[in-house]
């Protein structure tokens, strides 16, 4: 497109006589719809397979996915593992198995938030009264720093949390319900 552009920009300059030929409402009949609409639509497609394709986490494992709730509410993110009977819910830690896809299921219970851990993938907004679904990876065990995205109050820089990456031993110890805690 730019080649295109600036080759007609060119040759208007040093050739004065260019384009004479075409009525100007040729050049807006062809330049201003006919060549940009199938570019804008080709570039529209091609955003959203990709946008798709993020939103998924990049993998095909989607089915595996391992589903976790998150909750935010002013000033702390609340996590629970809706799949895993007896798991406890946790305010402020999010445990995950490490080399396994997990869709997080963000929402809010009072304003609207941002659920992102920065070296784990995008940000999804937790919305009240609405579950907005985000897939995550950590590929492997460790700490990631999470924080809220989204200014919901004064508290709202205190409003972080952290991600502990397991293997799949250690994560569901970690999960487990634990007594004397
Ligand atoms: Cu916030």
């Amino acid at each position: 497109m730019f080649t295109l552009v600036l080759g007609l920009f060119l040759a208007t300059w040093f050739v004065p006589t260019f384009g004479r030929r075409l009525p100007p409402d040729r050049w807006i009949l062809w330049g201003g719809l006919a060549l940009p609409l199938p570019v804008l639509i080709a570039l529209t497609l091609y955003a959203f397979t990709q946008g798709e394709f993020l939103l998924k986490g990049a993998t095909k494992d989607t089915e595996d996915a391992l589903q976790v709730r998150a909750i935010g509410r002013m000033w702390q993110w609340h996590f629970s593992y809706p799949t895993l009977p007896g798991s406890v819910a946790e305010a402020g830690v999010l445990h995950i198995p490490a080399g396994r896809t997990i869709e997080i299921v963000a929402e809010s219970e009072d304003v609207i938030h941002s659920f992102w851990v920065p070296r784990l993938g995008g940000k999804i907004d937790a919305v009240p009264g609405h579950a907005n679904r985000l897939r995550i990876r950590a590929d492997q065990p460790g700490r990631y720093g999470g924080i809220c995205s989204e200014y919901c109050g004064t508290g709202h820089a205190g409003m972080r949390f952290e991600v502990r990456a397991h293997d799949n031993d250690g994560f569901l110890n970690a999960v487990s319900a634990r007594t004397g805690q």
